[in-house]
């Protein structure tokens, strides 16, 4: 039903498309005069109109008045859910605490050679003009590769950035520096740092950035649904090219659809209320050995596909022998689960049977890989998802990416714009060229970076591999709030202090702008023009991203600072290949234009695109509503065999067991995290999960009005559970200090039954502001909760980030609490 509803209207859309789109043939980017009309084009700014952009979430209209921005909204409706962070773009351009112009740090000024890197965070700023500052930092820069080397400039950069494939901050800075001489740089990321290493091992793909069973499937299909330690009402708002909206219309209907729906989280998330879903609610960072309670209940049921198993999987009975301890004589029963995870007994084995009888569609979020032994959640969810033999199914097995980008939203029949990259040729004026391969062998693991930053030198292991940290010296930082994103601030502040110099591109005064020597003033992406695509497995849309405002005070787009510092390096022309930014986007646009022509599809030639404020939306062919994810493996193992070294699913990794790792094993394994409720010398009382903001990205859209919304006493929340809340005798509104031995923060309370009792829910992202200036230990005031959390990889294995492994006490604070320094000029 709803599939075809989604395919009619999509044609629909496309046809009226090209109805009201009379072909006409343009003069080319080279000024090539083509046959036909001249498309009058221009980038003029509207003054009075609505322009159309987007965001990492959504297509965005935003209301022009006198050449000021003052409404954002979003471009398409197509649910009854709403988007919070579609609001809010007139507050960040306007936002009080933009970065106007280019500072340096007064101590770094003075003598880059003695910069007084300790004072980072709390010295003066001094402005200083453009040219001055591309000066400075090319200098320093060169410095630090003559006397150190390419790999002592870390330019790994992790974050988000803003929707464009021309203006991606992050490629930017690593186009330069690849032009100019080489970086270190990271593998892998916060998101599924545990995941997309072992994934490969096991199912022979990165699993957790994969199309999905289709959304269509599920609703026809599947009879329950388990929503494993994920919040899609929250992190469907956001895309990593922009939202097409769909996730949150597709969730709409499974809400309406009348399926059995569970929610298994410490946190009853807005998705669970939303869908009316059963809660059960875990000890954090126990759902392996949940997960294996109901294994043993299957099997002892006698409720599990034996023939699946064989057929299709790898090592089963080796994780059997597990299971009843052959070699720790433990018998890993719902019993033994239920005293680790809190559950009881019946609804372990209950949920089994459940899973087993029916249809059932695992979809899981990151949250629970995001902590120390993650790799094993998503390995054993895969392993009970085979004893139940419904993977590859249609509405039963495993999704990964259902929260996600709109994972599940059919693919449709799309041309893809092109982007930027950083593959450029460095000519002779570039010093060094064997830097590729020692960038290659210093690379490492992006949530060591702190690690790395104090241990040059230091060996670690690393799927199999053995990596030496470089010595850092210099950090550039385009895209990304690490003094935000990183696990253990007051730890990653000593680090950051190590090298010489710190640079940051930032549009706002961010706490990493905040830490840094030089900062330059970029735009937002709603003072440049730009153009993406849509919903990251649908591609449903090419959007024309129209600069909306001009460029505010003296911010520069990252592509022109980057191009005037490859000048300072004689590389400007490999850089630009001498071409502007709309002669950027018109060859991104005309990637997809000819991947069109070739698939026989029209689509207008770029001016005309450019100039009709519209996106265009592409048909979803019917056999892509219809895609079951492993439906081929399963169909046909022999033909087509899974990219693991048995070419089936391995429960079982020869690979990983030849690593003869201590905290990773040949077969998923309950291992105990190194801090949780149920050790033996607790370090602190309370269990903390630190999940994603519902009107956030990160830290992004934390200094607007949208924080309103949720603050509390003007700080971050933190959710206590009501009988924990009546024992320290808190009240919701009240301040509350949370502490361990890595730091403190100012929270404001939210009382509820909504989270587990002995867990605290503060969610990540919140600036850093701490009570005293570039003090270790200080207090932070607005609560960013990784002050609190943990800086240890998941395993050698993977060496994800475990942000989710705390504990954590909690008490009423009775002081006055300072205001906020974040938010405005530093
Ligand atoms: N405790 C805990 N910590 C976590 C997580 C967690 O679950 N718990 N999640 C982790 C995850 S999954 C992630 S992905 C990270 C996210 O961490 P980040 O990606 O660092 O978070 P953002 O706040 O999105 O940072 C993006 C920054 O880029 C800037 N920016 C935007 N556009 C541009 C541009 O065009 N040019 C420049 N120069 N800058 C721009 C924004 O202003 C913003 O400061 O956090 C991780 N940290
Ligand atoms: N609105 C919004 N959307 C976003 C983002 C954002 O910042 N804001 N960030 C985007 C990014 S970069 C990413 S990586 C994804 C993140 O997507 P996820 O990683 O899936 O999101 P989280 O909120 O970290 O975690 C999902 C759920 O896991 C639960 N959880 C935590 N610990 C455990 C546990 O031990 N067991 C169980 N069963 N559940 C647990 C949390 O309570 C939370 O409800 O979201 C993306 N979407
Ligand atoms: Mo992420």
């Amino acid at each position: 039903m709803q599939n075809t509803n989604l395919k009619r209207r999509n044609v629909l859309k496309f046809a009226a498309l090209f109805a009201a789109v009379p072909f006409i043939d343009v003069l080319t980017s080279r000024g090539h005069l083509l046959a036909g009309t001249i498309v009058k084009f221009s980038t003029k700014l509207v003054q009075n109109g609505e322009v159309l952009t987007a965001a990492h979430w959504g297509m965005l209209k935003l209301t022009i008045k006198d050449g000021v921005l003052t409404k954002s909204e979003p471009y398409q409706k197509v649910s009854g859910l709403e988007n919070s962070l579609q609001h809010h773009t007139q507050d960040l351009v306007y936002a009080k605490d933009r970065v106007k112009y280019p500072m340096v740090r007064k101590s770094y000024l003075k003598d880059p050679n003695n910069p007084k890197p300790e004072l980072r965070g709390s010295d003066e700023w001094v402005r200083v003009s453009y040219n001055d500052a591309i000066k400075l930092i090319a200098s320093q820069l060169k410095k630090t590769r003559k006397d150190k080397g390419a790999e002592s400039v870390f330019a790994g950069s992790y974050g988000w950035k803003s929707s464009g494939n021309m203006h991606n901050c992050r490629i930017l800075l690593h186009r330069f520096m690849t032009a100019t001489g080489g970086f270190t740089g990271t593998v892998g990321d916060y998101s599924t740092g545990a995941s997309q290493v072992i994934m490969p091992h096991v199912l022979g793909t990165l699993e957790v950035y994969e199309q999905q069973t289709s959304w269509p499937i599920v609703l026809e299909h599947s009879k329950a649904v388990v929503i494993w330690g994920a919040n899609p009402a929250a992190t469907l708002k956001i895309a990593w090219t922009a939202s097409d909206d769909y996730g949150l219309k597709y969730l709409e209907e499974l809400k309406n659809s009348g399926k059995k729906i569970i929610c298994i989280d410490p946190f009853k998330t807005e998705t669970c209320e939303y869908l009316n879903a059963q809660w059960v609610a875990p000890v954090p960072n126990t759902d392996v050995a949940l997960m294996i309670g109901m294994a043993h209940s299957l099997i002892e049921a006698k409720k599990y596909d034996k023939e699946f198993l064989e057929e299709y999987t790898e090592g089963f009975d080796e994780f059997k022998d597990y299971i009843y301890g052959k070699k720790d004589k433990v018998v890993k029963s719902a019993a033994w689960a239920s005293k680790i995870c809190g559950i009881d007994e019946k609804t372990i084995k209950e949920l089994a049977v459940l899973f087993f009888e029916n249809t059932t569609m695992f979809m899981s979020g990151w949250g629970m890989q995001r902590a120390h032994h993650g790799e094993q959640t998503h390995w054993m969810l895969i392993t009970l998802a085979s004893m139940l033999g419904q993977i590859g199914k249609p509405g039963g097995g495993f999704g990964l990416s259902y929260h996600y980008s709109n994972g599940g939203v059919p693919t449709a029949k799309s041309a893809i714009v092109g982007g930027i990259t950083a593959n450029v040729t460095a000519n002779e004026n570039a010093e060094g060229a064997e830097w590729l391969q020692n960038a290659a062998k210093f690379s490492f693991p992006v949530a060591r970076v702190a690690d790395a930053l104090l241990n040059p030198g230091k060996k670690i292991q690393f799927n199999g591999k053995e990596i030496t940290y470089p010595e850092i010296d210099f950090i550039y930082w385009a895209g990304g709030n690490p003094l935000v994103h990183h696990q253990d601030t007051n730890t990653l502040i000593k680090a950051w202090r190590k090298p010489r110099t710190v640079v940051v591109n930032e549009a706002f005064w961010t706490p990493t702008a905040r830490m840094a020597d030089i900062v330059m003033p970029t735009t937002t992406s709603y003072e440049r023009n730009d153009i993406t695509g849509t919903g990251d497995y649908s591609n449903l849309n090419i959007v024309p991203m129209k600069q909306a405002v001009k460029k505010q005070f003296e911010s520069k787009d990252d592509y022109q600072i980057f191009s005037d510092l490859a000048k300072e390096f004689g590389v400007h022309k490999e850089y630009t290949q001498n071409k502007t930014e709309m002669e950027w986007i018109e060859e991104f646009y005309t990637k997809a234009y000819d991947q069109a022509v070739k698939m026989d599809m029209k689509i207008p030639k770029f001016r005309e695109f450019w100039s009709k404020n519209e996106p265009i939306t592409f048909g979803t062919p019917y056999e892509n509503t219809q895609f079951v994810r492993y439906a081929d493996y399963i169909e046909d193992p022999i033909l087509d065999p899974l990219g693991t070294p048995s070419g089936r699913i391995e429960i079982y990794s020869k690979t990983i067991e030849d690593m003869n790792y201590d905290d990773c094993k040949a077969h998923p394994s309950w291992l105990e995290p190194a801090e949780w409720l149920g050790m033996k010398k607790k370090t602190a009382e309370f269990a903390l999960i630190t999940p994603h903001s519902t009107h956030r990205l990160h830290s992004q859209l934390n200094n607007t009005s949208l924080r309103e919304k949720y603050a509390v006493a003007n700080r971050e929340p933190v959710w206590i559970n009501t009988k924990d809340a009546k024992a320290k005798g808190i009240k919701s509104g009240d301040i509350v200090r949370v502490f361990n031995d890595r730091g403190q923060i100012l929270v404001g309370a939210i009382v509820s039954d909504e989270v587990r009792e002995s867990v605290v829910k503060i969610d990540e992202g919140a600036w850093y502001d701490p009570m005293e200036r570039g003090k270790i230990g200080s207090l932070c005031l607005n609560g960013n909760v990784n002050v609190l959390t943990k800086d240890i990889p998941t395993s050698k294995l993977a060496n994800g980030n475990s942000s989710n492994t705390a504990l954590v006490n909690i008490e009423k604070y009775t002081k006055a609490a300072p205001e906020l320094s974040m938010f405005k000029q530093p």
